[in-house]
């Protein structure tokens, strides 16, 4: 999968160089072709992990996909652009995480699973799969803003979106909460089919989470039970390198994370996560194996975030060169650039899209704007389970 120069995993706790000074020194090893994409050696052994990689099948681009997927990733860009601005204006409260940069895991993974049928477990940065999954951006603004109409009534936020009508099973506040809750829908598709006898019960539920949660135990313990019992799951790494300000190589044993689907005998891949077709390519072969009933899959998307951890982080720690070998690998630019390349869309046709997206969200804050509070009444509405909701 990989060429280049030796891999340095272990930084220990004493350990006075962290990874990257320690890449910087290895470079003695490098061989000429090694040394095409500078930029990455400056940036660190995460970029170097993505400029290393040899893609393995993107999936098959036609016209009418493309459109969709450059619509939803723009959407997914503008909508969480617009939330910065609000949250500065004062309009959203508590901590708000966005997404920006990692729109081709959101829309590589949702996009190739089927609507209201397979599952979704997200994180705290959740916005964007829940636009990907289909909630309408007037009920994930209305969440932000804390109104009646949000998608989880107000009640929750920004980091406990759900609906369950788009089959989106939450975003968690505690990293690695909703891994296990994944694997409770995953179960019950392989109950319905095996002991229900339900011939249609296919679907097969996305679990997502971050780099920094794969040091938590409930993703080993997942891991290994989806495996146990051949459970139709997708784990979706977004390995963005950074968990808060703890650099991820300096927090794991190993920080090729797909390597360890391998102990417990799983199919695991490593994958650009800044590619939206080579993310769908390999969402769509883990489909086929858990639909076939072959089990679980392990997908390391190798990604960044643009933005600080939430937007109340001032974003320090990250170095200039990192942040910039990043930007350059932006995944809207990318398909733009595929689109355009292989004739499938024109630069206009792509503006015209922009602008409806930018309508679309626009309409979402108005519409959050106007909406009401949730009336102080009812409180303890939504806590148990009621009749007809
Ligand atoms: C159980 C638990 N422990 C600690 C925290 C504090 N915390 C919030 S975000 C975060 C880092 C998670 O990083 P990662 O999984 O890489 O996700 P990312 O923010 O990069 O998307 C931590 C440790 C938490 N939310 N839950
Ligand atoms: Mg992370």
């Amino acid at each position: 999968m990989r060429r280049g120069f030796a891999h340095f995993s272990s930084t220990g706790p004493y350990s006075l160089k962290n990874s990257d000074q320690q890449l910087a020194m290895s470079q003695i090893n490098v061989t000429a072709s090694d040394q095409s994409d500078n930029s990455a050696l400056e940036a660190g052994v995460h970029a170097n992990r993505l400029s290393n990689l040899v893609n393995s099948q993107p999936a098959i681009l036609d016209r009418e996909t493309g459109l969709e997927l450059f619509k939803d990733m723009t959407l997914g860009r503008r909508f969480e652009d617009k939330c910065a601005e609000m949250y500065y204006r004062g309009k959203m409260f508590g901590f708000v995480h966005l997404y920006n940069g990692q729109e081709a895991v959101s829309s590589g993974v949702i996009g190739a699973m089927k609507k209201k049928h397979d599952w979704f477990c997200s994180t705290y940065r959740d916005h964007v799969h829940a636009l990907s999954a289909g909630v309408p951006a007037r009920e994930v603004m209305s969440e932000l803003f804390g109104k009646e109409t949000g998608c989880s009534k107000g009640r929750g936020g920004s980091m406990h979106l759900f609906s369950k009508e788009h089959h989106l099973l939450g975003g968690y506040a505690f990293i690695g909460e909703g891994i296990p809750v994944a694997l409770g829908a995953a179960f019950t598709s392989r109950y319905k089919r095996d002991a229900l006898k339900e011939k249609n019960s296919d679907s097969v539920t996305a679990a997502f989470f971050g780099d920094g949660t794969c040091n938590n135990g409930q993703f080993y313990e997942c891991l290994n039970m989806a495996q146990l019992w051949k459970l139709p799951i997708i784990f979706v790494v977004e390995n963005n390198k950074w968990a808060i300000g703890m650099a991820h190589d300096r927090a794991t044993s190993d920080p090729e994370i797909w390597r360890k689907a391998d102990s417990f005998g799983m199919k695991g891949e490593e994958i650009n996560g800044m590619d939206v077709l080579a993310v769908r390519g390999a969402t769509q072969r883990a489909l086929e194996r858990a639909r076939a009933g072959e089990g679980p899959t392990l997908l390391e998307c190798l990604t960044y975030r643009f933005r600080g951890h939430s937007l109340a982080d001032p974003d320090e720690l990250r170095t200039e060169e990192e942040k910039e070998f990043w930007l350059q690998k932006d995944p809207l630019k990318k398909l733009e650039k595929d689109l355009l390349e292989r004739g499938m869309a024109n630069s206009e046709e792509l503006r015209s899209i922009e602008k409806e997206v930018d309508k679309e969200v626009i309409d979402s804050v108005d519409f959050a704007l106007s909406a009401s509070d949730p009336d102080s009444g009812d409180l303890t509405k939504y806590i148990w389970a009621e009749e007809n909701i």
